[in-house]
């Protein structure tokens, strides 16, 4: 870690292809000033993306990047934290990647508290695929496919990390990059898995969850709030409607689990020799003498 990273060491000359006004932006910003105020240069990161518009994001910013593929991000980014426990691991995907065809992934990096921050672009719809509804959409939202109006409720994501052993849930809104970056800032401190769910707009395909519909709802919880208490998280992670909370909701200190992993414990990948003959010990005439 260093004092002397700025947002500009994150900066990047490809223009992103986001449409104007859309929310992205916003997320990719306060990703680069979250790196920035924790010290962090920019090969101490990697940014794991899927397929979707947010997942466009490593390509906008001067970090290890990997764009992956539709809904297994977290399966990639939960490869290289174990590769290189001393990596900043963070994924960044839509609610389609992170909910919909990831879920299992999901669920299971909050149950094992894999040591990655998932920062989801929750945008309540299919982007990049021009507008199908998403496990986030809300009940009743008419798309193409859904020209009568969605008959599912939707996915929480909050309520649902939290029952599954998450260990940090943070909530936070694209209108409002100052107050994501500390979100981001702080779930990336976080040792163990981290969701940041960030309510992002969609102005071309999802105009029912606009910037006027977020900034009439939205609250931040105050420096009184203690994110240790479960019950309360709880209640808080489950108020959605006229009121809808943001800041960190929950965080528990557990075990990660890269640093549990048997096959660790000596040490990371990595660092490990790239020599046969002095990782094991063995000679190379006498691997030799196994083949013959
Ligand atoms: C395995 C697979 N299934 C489906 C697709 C098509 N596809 C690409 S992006 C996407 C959904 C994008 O929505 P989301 O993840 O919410 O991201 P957004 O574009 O809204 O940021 C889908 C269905 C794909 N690329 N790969
Ligand atoms: S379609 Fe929606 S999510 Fe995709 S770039 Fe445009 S505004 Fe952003």
């Amino acid at each position: 870690m260093s004092e002397d990273v700025t947002i500009a060491d994150y900066q990047y000359p490809t223009q992103p292809t986001w449409c104007p006004g859309c929310g992205d932006f916003a997320i990719l910003q306060g990703l680069q000033m979250a790196f920035a105020d924790l010290g962090l240069k920019p090969h101490e990161s990697l940014v794991v993306s899927g397929i979707g518009c947010g997942s466009k994001l490593p390509h906008y910013t001067n970090v290890n990047g990997f764009h992956s593929i539709h809904g297994r991000p977290v399966a990639v980014a939960t490869g290289a934290k174990l590769a290189n426990p001393d990596l900043n691991v963070v994924v960044t995907a839509g609610d389609g990647d992170s909910y919909g065809i990831g879920a299992n992934h999901f669920l299971h990096a909050c149950r094992r508290n894999i040591g990655i921050t998932h920062i989801v672009e929750d945008n309540r719809v299919y982007g990049l695929t021009k507008g199908q509804y998403s496990p986030t959409s809300y009940k009743g939202f008419v798309t193409k496919t859904s020209p009568e109006g969605a008959i599912e409720p939707p996915l929480e994501p909050l309520p649902t990390a939290l029952t599954s052993g998450a260990t940090f849930l943070g909530r936070a809104f694209s209108g409002d990059v100052k107050h994501m970056k500390e979100v981001i800032a702080r779930a990336m401190e976080h040792e163990g898995y981290s969701l940041v769910d960030v309510l992002q707009p969609c102005v071309t395909f999802n105009p029912g969850r606009s910037y006027d519909f977020y900034n009439e709802r939205i609250y931040k919880l105050g420096d009184d709030y203690d994110p240790t208490d479960k019950q309360v998280a709880r209640k808080k992670a489950e108020e959605w409607g006229e009121r809808i909370p943001l800041g960190v909701i929950y965080e528990r200190n557990m075990p990660t689990y890269e640093e549990q992993v048997p096959a660790l414990e000596d040490g990371p990948i990595v660092k490990r020799s790239l020599d046969m003959e002095e990782r094991s010990g063995v000679s190379y005439g006498e691997i030799k003498k196994d083949f013959t």
